[in-house]
């Protein structure tokens, strides 16, 4: 159990990480996923290269007025920026507060192969307890949850709800606010009921677990998709579409407590997703503030940018600032392509 105090300086957290005009950058990548990134751009992978690429985005001048966290990854929590300064400290020094993935992948769901579940709870509090030290004053742990034929499974949704549900625990223990994302992958041809569909059940099993393992709802953030069609469904979906269908499903499922949601960009390109954002807080006012958690719809343009040349550095910085500047207005319901194309 954790004391009143204990659970006022989480929220206190939680409201900074999702404050108006600010949100999320998910760096949280495995050093497997920047692998393929890299290898993708033609940029070697390297210890050093995933350095200086991280060093990008945390030294952004200004990063501060956008960006209200980071999420780490285990390697790049322990690195410093070429002038030998701890990243953790720069972002600190920037307004920044450092965050870190502790889940350790996926694994295939005994029973159900075409679905997954998430590793990485043994020896989570000892983990947690180094995080809080090397200055994580936030976590992330990220379940997927697939459609298909038959497909989620309530099983699958149960075991994805009471793993996240222990996670969360565990953080909120250590002083660590929890980010808990469920992801419904916009892989397939799906319509946009069934990943509504999905979303609905993921959201409510979720909350029910959060509630039995007396999880502290207004200490965590909430990160989850958007209700989309999936990548190769022919019916597309406008923006206003998709904020209705969203925020049917939030206002059925999520308790008023919570005090955050920060959306996954999911495979969204990166203006579909700040459209999509803005879309959602243009039907505010709502119960809890609507922000981003982005990795690809943050990264990608500055990605091809840098090119790993050390030269591109600020090109690549303007690149990314201009991204999470478009998605701070979405936060505000702000944003319009002139502003995009300023
Ligand atoms: C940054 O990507 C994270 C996944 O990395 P690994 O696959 O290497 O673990 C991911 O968890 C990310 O934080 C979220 O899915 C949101 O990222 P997107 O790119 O969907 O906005």
């Amino acid at each position: 159990m954790i004391t009143a105090e204990q659970q006022k300086k989480l929220k206190a957290t939680a409201e900074q990480m999702v404050a108006p005009g600010r949100g999320l950058l998910a760096a949280d990548e495995s050093t497997g996923t920047c692998e393929k990134k890299f290898t993708k751009a033609g940029i070697p992978c390297t210890e050093d290269t995933r350095r200086a690429y991280r060093e990008l985005f945390f030294t952004s001048p200004e990063i501060g007025k956008y960006i209200s966290g980071v999420i780490l990854y285990d390697e790049t929590i322990r690195q410093s920026a070429s002038n030998g300064k701890r990243f953790v400290e720069i972002l600190e020094n920037a307004g920044v507060l450092p965050g870190i993935k502790v889940d350790q992948g996926l694994k295939e769901m005994e029973g159900s192969p075409n679905e997954k579940v998430t590793k990485g709870l043994d020896g989570l509090p000892e983990r947690l307890k180094e995080y809080a030290q090397l200055g994580a004053k936030f976590a992330k742990w990220r379940a997927v949850i697939t459609i298909g034929e038959g497909l989620p499974t309530d099983a699958n949704l149960k075991q994805n709800a009471k793993d996240l549900a222990e996670y969360a625990k565990h953080c909120q223990e250590a002083g660590i606010v929890p980010i808990v994302e469920p992801e419904v992958l916009m892989d397939g041809s799906h319509d946009i009921s069934a990943c509504r569909d999905a979303s609905e059940r993921i959201l409510t099993a979720l909350f029910a677990a959060l509630k039995k393992a007396d999880v502290a709802t207004d200490g965590i953030i909430l990160k989850t998709n958007m209700v989309v069609p999936a990548k190769e469904c022919a019916q597309k979906a406008t923006p206003k579409e998709i904020a209705e269908a969203t925020l049917g499903v939030f206002k059925k499922v999520l308790p008023k407590e919570l005090v955050g949601q920060a959306f996954l960009s999911g495979g969204q390109s990166e203006e579909e997703a700040t459209e999509n954002l803005d879309a959602i807080n243009k039907k505010g006012p709502l119960p809890w503030k609507m922000s981003f958690s982005y990795g690809r719809a943050l990264q990608n343009t500055a990605l091809k940018t840098w090119n790993g040349k050390a030269e591109n550095v600020p090109a690549a910085q303007k690149a990314f600032l201009h991204r999470a500047k478009m998605n701070s207005l979405a936060t505000l319901g702000k944003y319009s392509k002139a502003e995009e194309n300023k």
